[in-house]
């Protein structure tokens, strides 16, 4: 037992008071009881980041500063996409990833990369350019590149992200994808034998959105990825971890439940590693005041990191953002109002209802 210390009591007592009645209206709390999330998490087996932009880094010090003090990983949200990082066949633009390098190297976290094989964000010359007779080599040179570039400085890369789409009607539920166009299912094994040659130590992980929900088409969803994964382990493909993109809708009532537990269950008994990892919470729906909005927002990311956590599957936790924006989550495809309250801190990193949520639930995971 923990010998007592009176910070600690108070701070626990006020973050116990502060959830009872599910983070309703939060009374004023003298924000020096919250602990860095990245602190709460590593003393409990986890790591905690989030998807930043290097230009916030490079003009924002109060985002540098929070960014530090906060995660104990990070992502580029989008500066790693094959757009961005390889706008014409002979050019990668890869400063301001080294950028996102130098600054996590500076205050000890770690780095994932996001993404090396996906249908979006191609640039037109890939697209105009690209044939199934030259693709092979144009995809394995790209990753080649990108990861040979952060070869031990990115610790896991998202390799092929987003490749199930049931409704596309292709065999084992793969998407009509730009990749599977040219190449076939085996654009997939490629991928990884490509970022596995480039960095034989990088935890090499399979990203997707939609396998949160108990819903029917969450749970078929479900089902085609981890036939995919079976087979690709059963091939001796190097794929070392699910990513669950968990872009969440408050309150919604098609959620998660047991069947995502099961399923995590399920990936871990393949031998892989669990990340959540684009986590946000859309509340373009919910009416109300920012207290009620808040209050929402925090339940929905307690119910679902404690379902989650309580698996002992999950090692990594990033949301996508670091604090709220008037931002289009990935819950909303294309159209509809933008969500206000979706991240764990509100803007400048003041701490809100999730913020106090997150850190209960990091620390009380079971193990
Ligand atoms: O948040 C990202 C947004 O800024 C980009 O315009 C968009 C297209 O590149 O991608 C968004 O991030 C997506 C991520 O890369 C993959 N999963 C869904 C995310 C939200 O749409």
């Amino acid at each position: 037992m923990k010998p007592f210390n009176r910070r600690r009591f108070l701070a626990t007592t006020l973050r116990a008071m502060t959830l009872a009645p599910f983070l309703g209206v939060r009374p004023a709390l003298a924000e020096d009881t919250f602990r860095p999330l990245r602190t709460v998490a590593v003393e409990h087996g986890l790591s905690f980041g989030f998807a930043i932009d290097p230009a916030q880094l490079d003009t924002n010090p109060i985002y540098r500063d929070f960014v530090a003090r906060q995660a104990g990983i990070v992502v580029p949200e989008n500066a790693l996409k094959w757009a961005q990082v390889h706008p014409a066949p002979d050019r990668y633009t890869f400063a301001p990833v080294d950028r996102i390098v130098a600054f996590a190297q500076a205050n000890h976290q770690r780095m994932r990369g996001h993404t090396l094989c996906w249908h979006r964000a191609l640039p037109d010359w890939v697209t105009h350019t690209v044939t199934p007779a030259n693709a092979k080599e144009v995809l394995t040179q790209h990753i080649a590149a990108v990861v040979g570039r952060y070869r031990g400085k990115i610790a896991s890369w998202d390799v092929v992200n987003e490749a199930i789409q049931l409704d596309d009607g292709q065999a084992g539920g793969l998407r009509d994808a730009f990749w599977h166009r040219m190449l076939g299912p085996g654009y997939i094994d490629l991928a990884y034998d490509a970022a596995h040659r480039a960095d034989p130590d990088a935890s090499l992980c399979y990203n997707d959105y939609g396998l949160e929900s108990d819903s029917p088409a969450g749970t078929r969803k479900r089902a085609a990825v981890l036939a995919l994964l079976r087979t690709m382990k059963q091939r001796g493909v190097p794929v070392h971890a699910l990513g669950v993109q968990s872009h969440l809708r408050a309150a919604d009532p098609h959620s998660f439940g047991p069947g995502l537990a099961t399923f995590l269950r399920q990936v871990h008994d393949l031998g892989l590693s669990v990340y959540i990892t684009e986590l946000d919470v859309d509340d373009s729906h919910v009416t109300g005041d920012l207290h009620q909005r808040d209050a929402i927002v925090a339940g929905t990311y307690k119910r679902y990191l404690d379902l989650v956590l309580g698996t002992g599957t999950v090692s990594t936790v990033l949301t996508w953002g670091v604090w709220d924006t008037v931002h289009r989550t990935g819950a909303t495809p294309s159209m509809g109002p933008s969500a206000q309250r979706a991240l764990v801190f509100a803007p400048q990193g003041v701490i809100k209802p999730a913020s106090w949520v997150v850190e209960h639930s990091l620390a009380w995971r079971a193990s």
